[in-house]
C-alpha cells in the first residue's frame, strides 16, 4: 500500500489531521490499535479551545458541537468556604466550549467513514522504518496478516504509550517529566451539573472538579492517593468525599446518582523533544502530557494538529518545507507554556504530600490574590481559553 502520510493512532490527533488532509485532497491512512467502540469508551477531556474548534469548523466536523456544545465565560474557583468567578471574556475576547472529547472523537469517526477515510483497527506491532530517509514505511499485522504502507511522512498520534516517540533514537530524544504525587478519580453520573460552570476546589482534604458534559451528565474528579484504585471507591463515599471537598451551598446542591464510569488517571507533566526526526512527526499525546487541571492535553494536541497540517499543506501545495522544518519548535513554543499553565494551576489548586504549614500559607495567598487582582485574573484567563497559536 502507499498513501502521502501514514498516521499511528487514531485518538482526536490522528483524525482531526487525518480529516484535515483530505479536505485538501491530501491522503492518509490511520493505524488504530483497539476498535472504535473501545476509543470511544474512553472518557477524557471536557474543555475545547477556541482554536480546536476552528479546527473542527475547517474540517467540517462542528455542526453536532456548536449545537450541544456549553459555551462558558469564566469559571468558579473555590477555596475553603469560599468561591468566586473567574470571567473569561472580560480578559480575552474567547470562552470556552464544554463538549466531551468522546463525543468529538465519535463525530470525527462519522466524518472520515463518510468521506471513505481508511482507518485500520486492530492494528498489532506497528513499527516505523528509515524515517530519517526520503522513504519511509510502516509495517503492522492485522488478523494475523502483516502489511507495509510506503508513505511520504509518519503522523506519530499515538498517545503517551505508542511506538513513535520511541523511534527517535535516544541519541537524538530528549525527555523532561514531572510525576505528581496523586491522581485524579473521575465519575461520570446521568446527573445534572451541581452549577452552570466548571468549579475547581482546593479543600483541605485536596482537589476536587466539578464538570459536565450536557444538561443532564455530569464529570466529577477528586484527587487521590496514586495507591487507590476505582475499586477503593464506592459511589457513596465518592459522593460524601466530593461534598467535603466544595462550598456546603454547592453541596447541598449537588444532585447524586449511580456512576455510570469510574476511573483514575495519574498526573504527569511530560515533553519529548525533538518533535520531529526526519519525516516522523510527533503529535499530541505522544509528544507530551500535562496534568488535566488547565484542561490542556486535547487543547494542545489541537496546536501540534495545526502546525503539522499546515506544514504538509505547504509542501504539498506550494513545494515550501518551512512549515515541516519549523514544526518542532513552533509546536513546543506553545507545548511548554501549556505545560506551565498546567504545572502552575495544579499547584495553586491540589494539597501535596510535602506541604508544610508555610506552603500552606503561600497557597491561600496565591489564591486570595488571584480573588482579588484583576491582572492576575487576566493571566489566567489568557491561558486558559489557550494562547494564540
Ligand atoms: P490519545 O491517547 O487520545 O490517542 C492515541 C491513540 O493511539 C489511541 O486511540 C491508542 O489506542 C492509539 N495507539 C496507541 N499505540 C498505538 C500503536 N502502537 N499503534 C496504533 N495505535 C496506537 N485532557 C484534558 O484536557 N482534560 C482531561 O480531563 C483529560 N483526562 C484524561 C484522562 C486520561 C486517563 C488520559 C490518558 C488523558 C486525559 N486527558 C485529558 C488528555 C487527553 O484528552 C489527551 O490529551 C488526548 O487524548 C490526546 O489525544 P491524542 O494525542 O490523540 O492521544
Ligand atoms: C472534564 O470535564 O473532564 C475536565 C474539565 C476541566 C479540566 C479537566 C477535565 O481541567
Amino acid at each position: 500500500m502507499r498513501t502521502q502520510v501514514a498516521i499511528i493512532g487514531g485518538g482526536p490527533s490522528g483524525l482531526l489531521l487525518s480529516q484535515l488532509l483530505s479536505k485538501r485532497g491530501i491522503d492518509s491512512i490511520v493505524l488504530e490499535r483497539k476498535t472504535r467502540k473501545y476509543v470511544l469508551g474512553r472518557i477524557r477531556a471536557g474543555v475545547l479551545e477556541q482554536g480546536l474548534v476552528n479546527l473542527m469548523v475547517e474540517a467540517g466536523v462542528a455542526d453536532r458541537m456548536q449545537k450541544e456544545g456549553f459555551v462558558h465565560n469564566g469559571t468558579q474557583i473555590a477555596y475553603g468556604d469560599q468561591m468566586f468567578h473567574l470571567d473569561f471574556t472580560e480578559h480575552t475576547d474567547k470562552p470556552v466550549i464544554i463538549y466531551g472529547q468522546t463525543e468529538l472523537t465519535r463525530d470525527l469517526y462519522d466524518a472520515r467513514e463518510t468521506a471513505g477515510g481508511k482507518i485500520e483497527f486492530n492494528t498489532d506491532h506497528v513499527a516505523i522504518h528509515d524515517a530519517n530517509s526520503e522513504k519511509p514505511y510502516v509495517t503492522y499485522s492485522v488478523a494475523g496478516k502483516n502489511r507495509r504502507i510506503d508513505c511520504d511522512f509518519v503522523a506519530g498520534c499515538d498517545g503517551f504509550h505508542g511506538v513513535s516517540r520511541k523511534t527517535i533514537p535516544d541519541t537524538v530524544r530528549r525527555e523532561y517529566e514531572k510525576v505528581y504525587p496523586f491522581g485524579w478519580l473521575g465519575v461520570l453520573s446521568e446527573t445534572p451539573p451541581v452549577n452552570d460552570e466548571l468549579i475547581y476546589s482546593n479543600s483541605d482534604r485536596g482537589f476536587a472538579l466539578c464538570s459536565m458534559r450536557n444538561a443532564n451528565l455530569s464529570r466529577y474528579y477528586i484527587q487521590c492517593s496514586l495507591s487507590d484504585s476505582p475499586d477503593d471507591w464506592t459511589d457513596q463515599n465518592f459522593w460524601s468525599e466530593l461534598k467535603r471537598r466544595i462550598p456546603p451551598d454547592q453541596a447541598a446542591n449537588l444532585v447524586t446518582g449511580p456512576s455510570i464510569e469510574k476511573s483514575i488517571a495519574p498526573l504527569r507533566s511530560f515533553v519529548t523533544e525533538p518533535m520531529r526526526w526526519g519525516r516522523l512527526f510527533l503529535c499530541g499525546d505522544a509528544a507530551h502530557i500535562v496534568p488535566p487541571t488547565g484542561a490542556k492535553g486535547l487543547n494542545t494536541a489541537a496546536s501540534d494538529v495545526h502546525y503539522l497540517y499546515n506544514g504538509l499543506r505547504q509542501h504539498y501545495e506550494q513545494k515550501d518545507s518551512e512549515g515541516l522544518d519549523r514544526y518542532s519548535e513552533l509546536a513546543l513554543a506553545r507545548v511548554w507554556k501549556a505545560e506551565r499553565f498546567s504545572w502552575w494551576f495544579s499547584s495553586l489548586m491540589h494539597r501535596y504530600p510535602d506541604q508544610s504549614e508555610f506552603d500552606l500559607k503561600i497557597q491561600r495567598a496565591e489564591l486570595e490574590f488571584l480573588r482579588s487582582n484583576k491582572s492576575a485574573q487576566a493571566a489566567m484567563a489568557i491561558n486558559y481559553v489557550g494562547l494564540p497559536y
